[in-house]
């Protein structure tokens, strides 16, 4: 079976944010798992879960962590399958000391970080979904109509108000 895990750190606080990443998943039905686990607090469940995730067909890892956010990073030591990294609002920083915790990865060990807060969790979902989609062509498909749509929608919102001389 094919799935995305997506793991939320330590910490409810994260799920308000992450169940965008869940929903946007669920809207183009592609299979995904949720689970709270920290780099932190829980290193070994942390372990156990990637390893278990991987021998039961996840094909990519979304991370999610906020404050010192290790649990991206911490999560591409132990697999090579591609890892999306979620920075969270929230802390002194608002943010900003996840963003580059995330993204700072030493080379050979990367995270494909997004960008902070619900726009990053939706767009961890688009892009585990676009690499699903390399050998998933109705899953390209599907994704090539919300493209389509997308763009439809700019131009009803921008007929909705246009001013034009
Ligand atoms: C991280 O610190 C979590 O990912 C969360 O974003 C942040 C705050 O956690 P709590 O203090 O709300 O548990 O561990």
């Amino acid at each position: 079976m094919k799935f995305v895990s997506i793991i939320i750190m330590g910490s409810k606080s994260d799920y308000e944010v992450m169940k965008e990443c869940a929903n946007t998943l669920e809207k183009f039905g592609v299979l995904h798992e949720l689970v709270i686990s920290s780099a932190h607090r829980s290193p070994e469940r942390t372990h156990d879960y990637v390893k278990g995730a991987e021998e039961r067909g996840s094909r990519v890892f979304i991370c999610a962590a906020g404050m010192a956010a290790h649990l991206a990073g911490a999560v591409a030591a132990l697999t090579t399958k591609p890892v999306i990294g979620v920075p969270m609002k929230g802390g002194a920083m608002d943010g900003m000391d996840a963003m580059l915790s995330t993204v700072q990865m030493p080379s050979g060990m990367p995270v494909a970080t997004v960008a902070l807060g619900k726009a990053g969790a939706v767009n961890a979902a688009y892009l585990a979904m676009q690499m699903l989609s390399l050998d998933d062509k109705d899953l390209m498909v599907k994704l090539q109509e919300d493209r389509i749509l997308k763009s439809k929608k700019v131009e009803s919102d921008s007929a909705d108000i246009e001013v034009r001389l």
